[in-house]
């Protein structure tokens, strides 16, 4: 007679669908977890045995925000799509047992992401990097938080408005020169560059994606980092949601000068939609622009994990999207000009 099959183990993948999974030592005990879904988000050793669950959001980081030696977890709700509620809020929890630590107070209307970072170099631990919006004071503002005190008495280094409501794109950090990090934070049509000590402007930018479109989302991916490894930062920007475009910028290539208004935006060259859009100089490199995708479009603009590498060992990092006009095709731009690399019809990338 047959055995029937039976489970060896089994997992809740939660109410949002399992999409990516970590592998992390969360309890400082030597030995990795595996940590997965939200609601719940669970914590199981390698072999499935379940050490605690949380009724939480999507891990975002997990790193020892108050410098003790404890790894705490940052998650958040963007996920769950009711971010308005206490439950969207972000939250810092114990590695060691999924207890919280620390929820971020005060109301918005969205919470379009946040980072962790080592921000203030004078400040003991990490700090952490909010972007929110709000249809009261009609703004989105940006904060960054510190640690140093430990998870349960978290201080807000400082918070401000840096530009108008609507635009939920997440927060990003990265090297601004040399010697200054930045906060990145991107709203319609623009990016803003803050300094972390006090958020204060370090670059403001508002430009065209194609002639006469300006305003444009910014949903996808914001990396700051050195594409061609010279010392100067680039910023990519990946928008795959709404509005399609890839708008790779480069601060240190020229000052927006007037075009640091959302009136004044500025102008891109006419070309086809899809096709590269070359500056000669100021702060755009390059861009491609795909039109919209809601409700419908010409194409469709997605990203894999790691969108932006070094994918063929030039020393210089590329830019991986997917790309769909009737079917999916795999491209490979270079990072600093723009230019097509490869181009595989049939093709899409999940992972760099
Ligand atoms: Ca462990
Ligand atoms: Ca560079
Ligand atoms: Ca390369």
């Amino acid at each position: 007679m047959p055995r029937a099959p039976y489970p060896l183990w089994s997992l809740d993948p939660g109410l949002v669908p399992l999409s990516e999974a970590l592998c992390i030592d969360v309890d400082g005990d030597g030995k990795d977890e595996l940590l997965y879904g939200s609601w719940p988000l669970v914590c199981t050793t390698l072999s499935g045995v379940e050490k605690w669950r949380y009724d939480g959001g999507m891990v975002q980081s997990a790193a020892d925000l108050a410098g003790d030696g404890a790894m705490e977890l940052v998650a958040f709700a963007r996920e769950r799509h009711d971010n308005a509620s206490p439950a969207g809020q972000v939250m810092v929890i114990s590695g060691r047992d999924g207890r919280v630590r620390w929820v971020r107070p005060g109301p918005q209307d969205v919470i379009s992401g946040c980072c962790v970072a080592k921000l203030i170099p004078a400040e003991s631990g990490l700090q952490l990097v909010c972007a929110s919006e709000g249809r009261g004071n009609n703004a989105k503002w940006a904060q960054v938080w510190s640690f140093a005190g430990g998870c349960e008495r978290a201080r807000l280094w400082w918070e401000r408005e840096f530009a108008q409501y609507g635009e939920h794109s997440a927060p990003a950090v990265g090297r601004y020169d040399s010697g200054t990090m930045a906060v990145a934070a991107c709203t319609w049509g623009g990016i803003v560059l803050m300094r972390p000590t006090d958020g204060a402007d370090l670059f403001r930018l508002y430009w065209e994606c194609a002639p006469g479109q300006s305003g444009k989302r910014n949903y996808g991916p914001v990396l700051v980092t050195d594409l061609d490894g010279d010392g100067q930062t680039e910023i990519a920007i990946l928008a795959g949601a709404i509005n399609l475009h890839i708008t790779v910028l480069a601060p240190g290539r020229g000052a927006p000068g007037a075009h640091s208004t959302p009136e004044n935006p500025l102008p891109a060259p006419g070309v086809p939609l899809g096709e590269l859009a070359s500056y000669a100089a100021g702060p755009v490199l390059w861009q491609r622009y795909f039109g919209d995708s809601q409700p419908t479009g010409a194409f469709l603009l997605e990203f894999p994990h790691h969108p932006v590498a070094d994918v063929d060992g030039d020393g210089r990092q590329e830019i991986v999207a997917n790309v769909r006009t009737g079917e999916w095709i795999l491209k490979v731009y270079d990072g600093m000009t723009g230019h097509e690399k490869l181009s595989l019809p049939g093709m899409r990338a999940e992972a760099v």
